[in-house]
């Protein structure tokens, strides 16, 4: 038996190394909410996860090659190319949510942009913009000015990721909301390959690393609903959880229902039966 070499943990992921090229990232069914991961897992969850994301994979290698070399049947683990990771969070935001709205409350601008008067929370922004962020190895990213995102990588290499991560947004929010799904921000992790070509890695595109809202539901002036978390929320604060951990174990009709929200969104998006996923995942590839 060869040992397995364990790169990094997120906080609902593990990322392992299998060569000296390759990593496998594999995706739990662990679940987060109020930043803690709860007792209780969403069956399927990272597969939903994983799938999504090989789906965006293969429908944005025109705009950005990937980290994805294979998929493996579980339909949870991918082997991926090993890329030297940017030391920043490329975040697009849509939409005026989170830290973004957080900031724009009391300055009036988002990571240097100034963003025009009188926007409410959740409000569509008259262009996506990019806002990047520090890593941060415990606790929160922090937001940071394109100057100060620009001194840590480099103007060049900084002016390529945004333009990356905007082209990658549109696409992705174009394609979704005329599915019913609005994504109102999203953090890509860039990185560059052995020719040091700029590649997207991590997942990308899925509910974990995005805010996902159910179009239909959709009101600014206020926070909008989870389209995968809601249930979750709700019942953390119905059950009087004071967001420390350890989280609230969930009652069974909580997991079956946000089972049954990530799975939708997987399909709504993907257009697949998830079962034809779980039978063959290179389905999401084709
Ligand atoms: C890497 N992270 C971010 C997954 C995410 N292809 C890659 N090559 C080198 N490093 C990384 C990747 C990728 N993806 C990405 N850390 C290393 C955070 N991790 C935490 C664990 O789960």
């Amino acid at each position: 038996m060869s040992e397995v070499i364990h790169v990094g943990s997120g906080k609902v992921r593990e990322l392992y190394a299998l060569d000296d090229e390759r990593l496998l990232l594999v995706a739990s069914d662990r679940i987060s909410t109020f930043d803690v991961v709860l007792p209780t897992e969403i069956p399927d969850k990272g597969r939903v996860l994983t799938g999504l994301s090989a789906f965006w994979f293969a429908r944005t290698r025109d705009i950005v090659p990937n980290h994805l070399l294979a998929l493996r049947p579980d339909g949870r683990s991918t082997e991926c190319r090993r890329l030297e990771m940017l030391p920043i969070e490329c975040v697009v935001r849509g939409y005026l949510s989170g830290s973004g709205w957080k900031d724009y409350r009391t300055t009036g601008a988002v990571c240097g942009h100034t963003l025009p008067d009188g926007l409410v929370e959740s409000a569509r922004l008259p262009e996506p913009i990019f806002t990047p962020a520090t890593k941060a190895q415990e606790g929160h990213d922090e937001n940071i000015t394109r100057d100060q995102a620009a001194q840590l990588v480099g103007r060049e290499l900084f002016e390529e990721a945004e333009r990356i991560s905007l082209a990658l947004y549109r696409h992705a929010s174009d394609y979704a909301s005329a599915r019913g799904i609005l994504i109102a921000d999203t953090k890509f992790e860039l990185g560059l390959d052995a020719d040091g070509t700029l590649t997207l890695g991590d997942e990308a595109l899925t509910p974990d690393s995005s805010r996902f809202w159910p179009a239909d539901e959709y009101a600014p002036g206020g926070s909008q609903p989870s389209y995968d978390k809601q249930f979750v929320r709700d019942f953390c604060e119905a059950a009087g959880w004071d967001k420390e951990p350890p989280g609230p174990e969930l009652p069974e009709e909580v997991v079956h229902g946000t089972r049954a929200r990530y799975v939708e969104a997987f399909e709504r998006l993907s257009g697949i039966p998830f079962a034809e996923y779980v039978a063959d995942p290179d389905v999401v590839l084709a």
